[in-house]
């Protein structure tokens, strides 16, 4: 288990939910109770990450949108605003792709949604957090059977040059990419948390080296809403890598695990050296912004389940807000 007490460093105030400014669901919390329950069981022991620098965040993202994270609270500040950060304009459809040189159409031209705000320590958190995920991947470089990086704040909407949906780096598929520069030759990525991995989908579209497969609540009906449909299949060198499994409200766990066994046979059939689980919880019953019907014991069906593919397997952790119980 890798951990870093930098994630504390991302506590926004401020999410926009319902029309309304709320403390947001991502919340440092969620890893006090993640890390009690830890403890309790003895689950692993939990080491510290080490420091990988800015290359292997490079190779994902977009120098200027990682340039942008990380000055875009100082530059907000210095406007004189008086809240955190949050994109209100886009470029929509037809509108210029012109980068503007206020930070307000900076937010805009970054973002793919408005309810993650930037705040004090939201970069220096984020890089934390990609550093806990690239540890853990060397961990599974070097042959360690299972690795849990504890990720905060989570990774699996930001693109290579957009965050959004609490997501400012993208922890898997920066941790995917270690492990094939580390010698891996073909990696999966296997995303059940709630909600449409769009980052990682969208990162690994064109190609055939690292396959994506998201179990999801419909995006016809839940973030992030513009992507994650069954027919979105790869493009060019990556047709047939990606693989979008869209479940409707009310997915009881014996209907979500009929999703995951064709997801896992599709991994089998791929032959990766390593598997990358996007470890989202906000599939529980009780999680307050999901929609599927999973208990607390269905959990252990879900880790034998991904066992019996044999893969080395890097956890990485993603959502899931029910805090008292994420443990
Ligand atoms: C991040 B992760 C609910 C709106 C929620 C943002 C969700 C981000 C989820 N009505 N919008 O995938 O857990
Ligand atoms: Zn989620």
């Amino acid at each position: 288990i890798i951990y870093s007490e930098k994630h504390k460093l991302r506590d926004s105030e401020t999410e926009l939910y319902g029309g309304e400014l709320v403390y947001p669901h991502e919340r440092p919390s969620r890893l006090d109770f993640i890390l009690r329950r830890i403890d309790e069981v003895g689950l692993g022991s939990v080491s510290s990450p080490f420091d990988f620098g800015m290359d292997p965040i490079i190779k994902i993202h977009d120098g200027e949108f990682v340039n942008f994270l990380k000055v875009a609270w100082v530059e907000w500040q210095n406007e004189g605003f008086k809240g955190e950060a949050i994109a209100s304009n886009w470029p929509a459809k037809r509108m210029s792709t012109k980068r503007p040189s206020f930070i307000e159409g900076k937010l805009g031209y970054y973002s793919l949604a408005s309810e993650t705000s930037i705040s004090e320590g939201t970069w220096e958190a984020s890089y934390a957090s990609a550093q806990v995920a690239l540890t853990a991947a060397e961990r599974i470089g070097n042959g360690e059977r299972s690795c849990f990086a504890l990720c905060r704040p989570p990774g699996h909407h930001a693109t290579m040059d957009m965050y959004g949906g609490y997501c400012f780096l993208n922890n898997a598929a920066i941790s995917a990419q270690y492990l094939r520069d580390k010698g891996a030759g073909k990696v999966a990525i296997l995303d059940v948390d709630f909600h449409h991995g769009n980052g990682t989908q969208d990162i690994f579209y064109k190609r055939n080296d690292i396959l994506f497969v998201s179990l999801h609540g419909d995006p016809m009906e839940a973030f992030p809403y513009y992507l994650g449909h069954a027919d979105e299949t790869g493009s060019e060198a990556g047709e047939g890598y990606n693989v979008n499994l869209p479940m409707p409200p009310k997915t009881t766990f014996s209907m979500w695990r009929k999703s995951l066994q064709t997801g896992l046979e599709k991994i089998v059939e791929f032959r990766p050296d390593a598997l990358i689980v996007s470890l989202g919880v906000d599939t529980f019953e009780n999680d307050p912004i999901s929609f599927f019907k999973l208990k607390s014991h269905d959990f252990f069906s879900i880790g034998s389940d991904i066992s019996q593919v044999r893969l080395p397997t890097l956890f990485v952790m993603e959502g899931g807000y029910d805090i008292a119980e994420i443990g």
